[in-house]
């Protein structure tokens, strides 16, 4: 049986990752990290699975990657573990760059010591477009990153590419754009949203604070994007890929959106609050998906309607049960 070990498993792209990997019969292994306090409610389902195993560590501490690598001998690893809140990275720059950069290396040099023939995946992302410099995005577009985060991302982009290129390594990168899902984390604006709209409509809220309203995202649905994770290891040769949707919106749009699905007008209900600004924005960003469609023969099955519709009436559905947001 083939073995896969997945870092980030506790993540939004983690917990899909290990649902699609068990349905495709693999024993799976997610890296947790000790929390003070741990709820890892993403993955509690899969709890009592039998090909399903967690293992201690830290993408800080390459003794531990190592380690795991060296008990599980996995065929496949999926590095997904960051620090991915764009700003905190501006409040904790080093801690960022320490997981979502060096952390790759980390993760790079276990899969090199333990078994070269490891099929590797770095989750890669469209942050190191950031001040884009064509339009759409693809892999031949130079970065210009906007944040420490978008920095990091490419120090470990390169360095995956280094790997593969000096060591003979089966390690791909794929250049996800945002993707977001009922587990999307609250802090990201997506679902920052959808909960506001679904808790405004029940009566719990009155109002959501955003920052800029102007930015515009390709955005896409998380299961749809782990799928592309998983046939990116299954190419016959390395390669990496954009994986976008090819449409974009705004954050104004996304409000609208979140709202009409609520039958309310987001204008009564989104207040502009410059907390939420950041010292250096990415305005727009739009993939290029014509080799993924060629590559990997894969294309987004989900709009971003209807991947709003699925957040708003999931995020409805915990407010009417009183359900925390993170179940
Ligand atoms: P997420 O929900 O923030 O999950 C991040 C994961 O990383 C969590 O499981 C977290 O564990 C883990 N982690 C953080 N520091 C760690 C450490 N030192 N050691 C071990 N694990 C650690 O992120 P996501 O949205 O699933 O994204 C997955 C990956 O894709 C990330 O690398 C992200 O940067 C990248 N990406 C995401 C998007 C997107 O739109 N979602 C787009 C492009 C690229 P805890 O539960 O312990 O915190
Ligand atoms: O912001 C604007 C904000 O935090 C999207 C991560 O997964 O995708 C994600 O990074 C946009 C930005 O995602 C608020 O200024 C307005 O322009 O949801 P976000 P992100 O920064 O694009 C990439 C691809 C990753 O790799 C990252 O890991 O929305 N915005 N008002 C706001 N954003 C937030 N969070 N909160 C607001 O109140």
């Amino acid at each position: 049986m083939d073995k896969a070990f997945i870092t980030g498993i506790t993540g939004q792209d983690g917990s899909y990752l290990a649902d699609l990997l068990l349905a495709e019969g693999l024993e799976v292994h997610g890296l947790i990290r000790r929390k003070a306090s741990a709820s890892n409610w993403r993955i509690n389902h899969l709890a009592g699975h039998e090909r399903m195993h967690l293992v201690n560590g830290d993408l800080l501490d390459v003794s531990s990657l190592t380690r795991s690598l060296q008990e599980i001998r996995p065929k496949y690893v999926f590095n997904l573990a960051a620090q991915s809140f764009v700003p905190f990275s501006w409040e904790a720059p080093e801690a960022t760059s320490s997981v979502t950069a060096i952390g790759v290396l980390n993760m790079l040099e276990a899969v090199r010591m333990v078994d070269k023939d490891i099929r590797f995946y770095q989750a890669s992302s469209s942050e190191m477009f950031g001040k884009v410099r064509e339009t759409p995005q693809q892999l031949t577009t130079p970065f210009y990153p906007r944040s420490p985060y978008g920095v990091s991302k490419v120090f470990g982009h390169w360095m995956t590419i280094n790997y593969r290129e000096s060591y003979d390594m089966f390690a791909c990168s794929g250049i996800l754009f945002n993707h977001e899902s009922e587990r999307r984390g609250l802090e990201f604006v997506t679902r920052k949203v959808t909960w506001a709209a679904a808790n405004i409509k029940r009566g719990k809220m009155d109002s959501v604070s955003l920052g800029n309203l102007d930015a515009k995202r390709d955005w896409g649905y998380a299961p749809d994007y782990v799928d592309a994770m998983w046939r990116m290891l299954n190419q016959d040769e390395p390669q990496d890929y954009v994986i976008a949707t090819g449409e974009q919106s705004s954050v104004q749009e996304l409000c609208q959106a979140a709202f009409e699905a609520v039958d309310l007008n987001y204008e009564d209900h989104v207040k502009l609050d410059p907390r939420f600004l950041r010292p250096a924005e990415v305005n727009t960003l739009l993939g290029d998906i014509s080799e993924a469609g060629k590559g990997l023969d894969w294309k987004p099955q989900t709009s971003f309607a209807q991947m709003i519709t699925k957040m708003v009436e999931a995020d409805l559905h915990r407010v009417d049960n009183n359900i925390s947001w993170e179940t």
